[in-house]
């Protein structure tokens, strides 16, 4: 008997997306699909899109997507939750986003234990303005308004966005993945299933974090991408579960 082995998620629109070629916005994109077919939620699933790369992905999603300002993922995600509880609500937010103007609303709405679900990526840079400095970026690298490189003594240094947010009594999991091979994926997709299932189990806030590429404004062919991101910000930003409490 024939076993299907492969299926296009429903929660995907069959429709081509904005991202440059390579880009780890794509391949997330599908995780996410895949993880809410299997549990079934797609029609509770509510996302919140960032400005960023991911502006338009309630184009690609095929379920409900609203849009938050700036920075204001998170407090979207919490009111929506909170006015329907039996949602499943996820913010999907880029490192500008995310850990530069929306640096408050990501650590009290951890802080409040909001029952959301947080799909960070971390490209070390502003993919849709031209790949100005985030506070991600590494040490040394070199972006358009860090033309020198990243120096610490003058921009600060890279914000672990994970290892800050674990002290907070709110925050139930944390953990770092990436995407830029087959097993990473796999595992990817496992903690970003599990960050659902938290929500679903009323466990409480879950942040993945996703080490990203971004091709396009590193000015690396894809392959070269994923290598960066396995040797230079694997290094910086240690993979695996930062935080894990039930
Ligand atoms: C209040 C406000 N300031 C600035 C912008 C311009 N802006 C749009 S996207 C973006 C950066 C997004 O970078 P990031 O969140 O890292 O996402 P990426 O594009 O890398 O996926 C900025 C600064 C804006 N839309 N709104
Ligand atoms: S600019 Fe970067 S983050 Fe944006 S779609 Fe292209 S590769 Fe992805």
């Amino acid at each position: 008997m024939e076993k299907k082995i492969y299926g296009f998620p429903e929660s995907l629109k069959d429709v081509s997306t904005s991202y440059c070629p390579g880009c780890s916005h794509s391949t997330v994109h599908k995780l996410i699909a895949e993880v809410i077919d299997e549990l079934n939620v797609r029609e509770k699933t509510i996302g919140v899109a960032p400005v960023g790369c991911a502006v338009f992905a309630y184009d690609f999603f095929n379920f409900d997507v609203t849009e938050a300002p700036h920075g204001r993922n998170q407090a979207v995600s919490a009111a929506i939750k909170r006015v329907q509880p039996d949602s499943v609500v996820f913010s999907y937010q880029g490192d500008g986003d995310l850990a530069s103007i929306g640096m408050a609303e990501t650590i009290h709405t951890a802080n409040r234990g909001e029952n959301i679900t947080v799909i960070f990526i971390n490209n070390t840079n502003y993919g849709m303005t031209g790949g100005q400095m985030a506070p991600t970026s590494l040490l040394g690298q070199v972006t358009t308004t860090s033309p020198k490189g990243r120096d610490a003594g003058y921009y600060g240094y890279p914000i672990k966005m994970l290892e800050l947010l674990a002290p907070l009594e709110g925050v139930k999991y944390l953990e770092r993945v990436k995407v830029t091979n087959a097993v990473s994926v796999i595992k990817a997709k496992k903690a970003i299933k599990k960050a659902f299932e938290n929500q679903i189990n009323n466990v409480g806030f879950s942040m993945i974090e996703v080490l990203g590429c971004c091709p396009a404004n590193w000015k690396m062919d894809p392959v070269e991408a994923n290598c960066w991101v396995d040797e230079k910000m694997a290094e910086y930003y240690p993979l695996g579960v930062v935080k894990d409490v039930r």
